[in-house]
């Protein structure tokens, strides 16, 4: 089959790519040139496992291009970001899907598939991109095939999961499903579930707005154990011994392209009816402001005023900062006046080494749970004025001796021995 991709990100990117290798002719289709000139030279710009040994195996065989222009397909992927408008509600922005529609529409014959895979609004596909597709004169479920197909992939396992997540086709119409059933079935091991594109479109934005109600829930345990003198970390641990419970971590806040992003999509779409996740939200994204008010908390008494946050992407083991609630907490540390220095091994624009970053800080500040900080060795922790780390994703394992330790389990303890100690200078 030939396949052309339309936008060549996180996710298209990984897709083109294995379509390639299950042995379709696929373009991959993005507006940067210098982008589509490194991946024709085999260099990937994103940081996922297998990615570029994947290319260069495509490349060799000759079933990928990548390109700034569409070519004429049998199918066709939109795999394109949607944003979130800066209205109200911080609805969802399809301005990139109907670019990228009307990109290929010159191109579309009869019996073309045109599938979505970019995360898209409740009644995105029969609002917004059928009256399109039906305005060049074809007709769905007849001459055209419409389908959303949400990807479901966690960053770091893409390759794995593209082909072994169970996969939703959701058609406008039964026949539509058909036939985005016949591209996902070439490379799909997990089980392809056919549906309406409505209830496609609506599931993909639940199963992330599952996670982010279920995330602000622990973050707002962190917060009342800490008011009430309590280890979160052991209240989760010992909830989840329940069979059925399953509480998340608390962290900094929630990052990514998803999490952060997708709730508003089904909020805007029905604000009356969705107080709880407006709550959960709203929750969320009050952990930046709050984790560095407890900085703040623990830096009173200190000696200087550095800290080193560690980690600035989103998540860890990746180099996406997107959203990263980092990003927020070191703005709001610079701006209360503390001197930020990062260290994050998986963000190529940012060269310090852990010692460099460490030298004369008071408080390390771990926010991406990278495998890097499990161990903090003494060389970094030696250099510093004071040695405390305050670890908002238990990621950290093992510290030198010296080093006091703190996160969402103890940090009421650390702030009331702060209390005390500053009590009695
Ligand atoms: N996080 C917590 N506590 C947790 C779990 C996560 O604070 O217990 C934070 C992370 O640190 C991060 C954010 O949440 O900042 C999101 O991370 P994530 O690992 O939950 O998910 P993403 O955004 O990388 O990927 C999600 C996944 N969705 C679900 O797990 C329901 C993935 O499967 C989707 O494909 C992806 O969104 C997407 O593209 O929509």
């Amino acid at each position: 089959m030939k396949i052309t991709v339309i936008g060549l990100g996180y996710i298209g990117l990984p897709t083109a790519i294995l379509l390639a290798k299950y042995g379709h002719k696929v373009t991959g289709v993005d507006l940067s040139p210098w982008m589509t000139t490194q991946l024709n030279a085999g260099l990937i710009h994103i940081e996922e496992p297998g990615l570029e040994q994947d290319l260069e195996e495509v490349l060799l065989l000759g079933n990928f291009c990548a390109s700034t222009q569409p070519i004429s397909a049998d199918a066709y992927i939109i795999a394109v970001p949607t944003p979130n408008k800066a209205d109200q509600y911080q609805s969802c922005d399809t301005s990139y899907i109907e670019a990228a529609l009307m990109s290929i529409l010159p191109y579309v014959k009869a019996n073309d598939t045109i599938i979505v895979e970019s995360t898209i609004a409740p009644r995105t596909m029969v609002d917004v991109v059928q009256p399109m597709v039906e305005k060049n004169g074809f007709r769905v479920g007849e001459d055209i095939f419409l389908a959303h197909c949400p990807e479901r992939v966690l960053p770091g396992n893409i390759m794995h999961e593209l082909i072994h997540n169970p996969r939703i086709i959701g058609g406008i119409t039964d026949a539509c499903t058909e036939k985005a059933a016949a591209v996902y079935g070439t490379f799909v091991k997990g089980e392809m579930i056919k549906a309406q594109a409505g209830e496609a479109e609506l599931s993909k934005l639940m199963e992330n707005t599952y996670r982010d109600v279920n995330i602000a829930l622990a973050n707002e345990l962190a917060k009342i154990s800490d008011h009430l003198g309590i280890d979160a970390l052991r209240v989760i641990e010992m909830a989840n011994k329940h069979p059925r419970v399953n509480v998340h971590q608390p962290g900094p806040g929630v990052g990514g392209h998803c999490l952060a992003v997708d709730p508003y999509f089904v909020i805007a779409a029905a604000p009356e009816q969705s107080p709880l996740m407006q709550t959960a939200r709203a929750v969320n994204n009050s952990m930046p402001a709050y984790v560095v008010q407890q900085v703040q908390i623990l830096m009173a008494e200190r000696e200087g005023n550095q800290v080193t946050l560690f980690g600035l992407t989103y998540k860890g083991n990746i180099d996406d900062v997107r959203e990263s609630p980092a990003m927020e907490i070191r703005d709001r540390l610079d701006e209360a006046g503390f001197e930020v220095r990062v260290f994050d091994p998986h963000v190529a624009e940012l060269p310090l080494t852990g010692e460099e970053a460490c030298e004369g800080s008071s408080l390390i500040l771990v926010l991406s749970d990278h495998d890097e900080f499990r161990n903090i060795p003494t060389s970094y922790t030696d250099r510093m004025r004071d040695a405390t780390i305050l670890d908002t994703k238990n990621i950290v394992q093992s510290v030198g001796t010296k080093v006091n330790y703190v996160n969402y389990g103890n940090l009421y303890k650390a702030k009331k021995a702060q209390q005390v100690a500053g009590v009695q200078g």
